[in-house]
Formats: C-alpha cells, structure tokens, sequence
C-alpha cells in the first residue's frame, strides 16, 4: 500500500483508535515484541472469552461462581460488617454474573448499599443499568464507563459511605506480580481506614491443570490470541496473515507465570496502517500474563500495601481464593 492511501485512515483515527495503534506500534517495534492483553476484548473477543469460559479445561469462572453461589449467606455477612451502609465498586463488572448472586443476597439481608459498577465497555454499563433493576428489584445501581481509578475516586467522591471494592475474576492475574502490587497499594491510597476489597485470585495448583486452561482441546485460546491480529487488521489497516502464527501457551510452577505467546512461522512482513513490521521465524510475540499465586503470596501483597486480610472463600477443589481485606 501506498502512505498516501495509508494516510486517511491514520488521519480519521479517534483517540481510543489512536491510542491502540500506538500501543501496537510500540509493543511490536520492541525487543522481544508483545501485545497489550486488554485489546482482546473487541465484540468477537467478548464472544471469544465467553466460548473459553464455557470450556471443559477453564475452571476458575466455574469455580469463583460456586464461591458467590453457595457462600453467598458468608459474603454478606462478612461485608456487611458493623451494618452501616455502603458504596459496592465493581471495577471491571462485565455482565456481573458472579456479582449477582452476591447483590441478591445483600438485598434479601435488608443490607443498604449502592451498586456501582465500573467498566471501561460503555455498552458493557448500559446494558447493567438496562438488565440488572429488572432481575433485582430495589437495586440501587449507578454504572460508571471509564478508567478504573478514574472512576472509583468518582464513586468515592460526594459520599461519606465506606466503600466495599470488588475486582473478581482473577482479573489481578492479568498483570505482572510487581504490577498487581503496586495496584493494590493504588487502590488502598484511593480508601479510607475500614474500607474494603473482595478479590478474587486464582492459586498455584497441579501445572497441567493450569496449563491445559490455557491451551484448550477446541483451540479456542488459540483464537482469542490470534484474534487480536484480525482485531489489528479491522480496525488499525493491518495485513496480517493468522495461518502464519501459531499459539505457544506456557506455565511456569515456580513463578505461578501462566503466559500466552504468538510465534511466527516464517520470515514475513506485515504492514500496520503503512509501517513495515519484520517477523523472523519462529520470533515470538508475548500477549499475556495469567498469574497464579499461593495464599502466603497474596498475604504479602495485601501487607505490602497496607491491608489487613478478614476473611477467606474457597471453592470446594480450593482451586480459587475470593479474599476480603480492610483498608
Ligand atoms: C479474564 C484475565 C481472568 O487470565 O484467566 C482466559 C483471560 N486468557 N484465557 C485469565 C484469559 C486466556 C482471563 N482473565
């Protein structure tokens, strides 16, 4: 392609847009090359991702729903505490399947308390706001699209409640272990003194069971990395050829490191929105992190960022940990 015809589409990019091709631009002109696991989730990467969920390998969805679903009556009391009522933030809620079972629960209980889930998918909150008061009737929900800390300081802000923060779904995983610490003392900067954070977190367990999540039977995994190549193609005026990469899925049982990679099969050539990017073969893209940690761990990153742990939830395999700290 010509740079002039690459030229228009550059040019009509709005900032998210823009900020994805920088990002992409940036990862694969790095040594080694890598790619920002939270492009994945385009419309086909949600769909992706719920398919991976629905997979016989993936456990920890399975296994944090049978935490919210039959420890329920425990969650609530455990975040009720002294009764008074509060701010529940979501950050990353996604259709609050998990969430649910626990909002049920609180408003059965009598419980007060505002429902407030952050996202940074603007259709992801409009459909909360739509579909949740009609399945729970008195819910109090107020949706937030944006950046997490962004929002959460906005949740916070005009409210003199304490605050109950949920951030489920092992999605802590998804950052490397010196990041998710530093998230947490972010996070604790952003409470008060008796505030609160559920987490949910996904533990060291036999390796192949972790590694065999991650590189389905069905291929799906597959897909969902390599997705993010055809999401590049659609939206950033890329040419990339996904039959020429193939999935490389890895975990580690000494760091609890579950990384995904794309390797190239040949030397090839692509082009991004008019920028030739070089792949030798067998060179490798790293795409994402799935942390897996030990309960000693998570108790050195909720000291570490000066929180005080009150209570465990484990699924029946104790495969999976929803922990409660206190700001
Ligand atoms: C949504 C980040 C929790 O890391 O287990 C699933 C994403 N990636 N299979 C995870 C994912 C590959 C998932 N999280």
């Amino acid at each position: 392609a010509t740079q002039l015809q690459n030229q228009q589409p550059l040019t009509a990019m709005d900032a998210s847009t823009s900020q994805f091709y920088d990002d992409v631009l940036s990862g694969l002109t790095s040594t080694p090359k890598h790619l920002d696991a939270k492009y994945f989730y385009d419309a086909r990467g949600d769909e992706l991702f719920q398919d991976i969920m629905n997979c016989e390998e993936y456990y920890p969805t399975d296994c944090e729903m049978e935490i919210f679903a039959e420890q329920t009556a425990g969650l609530v009391n455990a975040l009720k505490a002294d009764g008074t009522p509060f701010n529940l933030i979501e950050l990353g809620a996604g259709d609050a399947t998990k969430s649910i079972h626990l909002l049920r629960g609180l408003l059965d209980a009598g419980v007060d308390f505002t429902y407030l889930p952050i996202d940074i998918s603007g259709h992801v909150i409009d459909s909360l706001n739509e579909t949740l008061p009609a399945q729970l009737p008195g819910l109090q929900i107020k949706g937030l699209q944006g950046e997490y800390f962004k929002m959460l300081k906005q949740a916070a802000a005009g409210s003199d409640k304490r605050n109950v923060v949920l951030f489920l779904g092992s999605n802590i995983g998804n950052m490397p272990v010196h990041e998710a610490e530093d998230f947490c003392k972010v996070l604790h900067m952003h409470l008060s003194t008796g505030d609160m954070a559920l987490i949910g977190i996904d533990l060291k367990k036999n390796p192949k069971v972790i590694l065999d999540a991650y590189n389905d039977k069905q291929g799906i995994t597959k897909q969902f990395n390599l997705n993010l190549l055809d999401r590049i193609n659609r939206e950033l005026d890329a040419d990339f050829n996904t039959n020429q990469f193939d999935h490389y899925p890895t975990y580690d049982p000494e760091t609890g490191a579950c990384k995904s990679f794309l390797v190239s099969l040949q030397d090839q050539q692509v082009n991004i929105g008019g920028q030739a990017i070089s792949f030798i073969k067998d060179e490798y893209v790293y795409m994402e992190v799935s942390q897996k940690y030990t309960l000693e761990q998570t108790r050195s990153m909720a000291a570490g960022a000066c929180f005080k742990p009150v209570k465990d939830f484990y699924d029946s395999r104790k495969w999976f940990l929803d922990t409660i700290w206190i700001a």
